[in-house]
């Protein structure tokens, strides 16, 4: 397993569209190790293949909070179902350091996809299980958190995000 350097923004690689995988095997498989490593060493509860420049329809999670590890794996997930009731959730995002909004997303939904080992699952979700699967398929489209924000606050964003990129780089040369 490896730990890789999550991309953020601003970085069109993060608006690929993420391909389907044609079947799960141990490349794939070592792809899911490597995502999941690199999401727990972040402390992310959640990881898209496009975060670490891989662009595979391919989804890591774990949403456990005991210390207690719960990983779920996604590969080519649909959804299947999503309910009319929203939540909002304070989301945030690892290709989006240290920023945080309010964002509404379908309350309940279900999910079809592969699992680690290659097999057909449906998954109901609700609560931060169901606004973390919708946010990490947003990620497979080229979509992050941020683009649901006004413009203006948006832009703020990326804006102070550049900014800091272009200040580590200087302090790195
Ligand atoms: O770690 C993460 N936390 C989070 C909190 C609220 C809603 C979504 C998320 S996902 C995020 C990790 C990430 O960026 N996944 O793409
Ligand atoms: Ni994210």
């Amino acid at each position: 397993m490896a730990i890789k350097t999550i991309i953020t923004e601003p970085n069109e690689i993060l608006r690929q569209i993420s391909k389907p995988v044609s079947s799960v095997g141990n490349q794939e498989r070592k792809l899911m190790d490597d995502m999941l490593e690199t999401m727990y060493a972040a402390n992310g509860i959640g990881l898209a293949a496009i975060q670490i420049g891989v662009p595979k329809r391919i989804i890591v999670m774990d949403i456990s909070k005991d210390g207690k590890k719960n990983p779920m794996y996604f590969v080519n997930p649909k959804i299947k179902n999503k309910h009319k009731e929203k939540s909002t959730y304070e989301e945030g995002c690892l290709s989006v350091p240290n920023y945080f909004a309010e964002v509404d997303r379908p309350k309940y939904c279900e999910v079809e996809y592969l699992d680690y080992q290659g097999e057909n699952k449906i998954l109901k979700a609700e609560g931060l299980l169901a606004t973390c699967i919708q946010h990490e398929m947003d990620h497979l489209e080229g979509v992050l958190f941020i683009d649901y924000l006004s413009k203006l606050k948006k832009t703020m964003i990326v804006k102070k995000l550049s900014k800091r990129k272009s200040n580590t780089d200087r302090i790195i040369v």
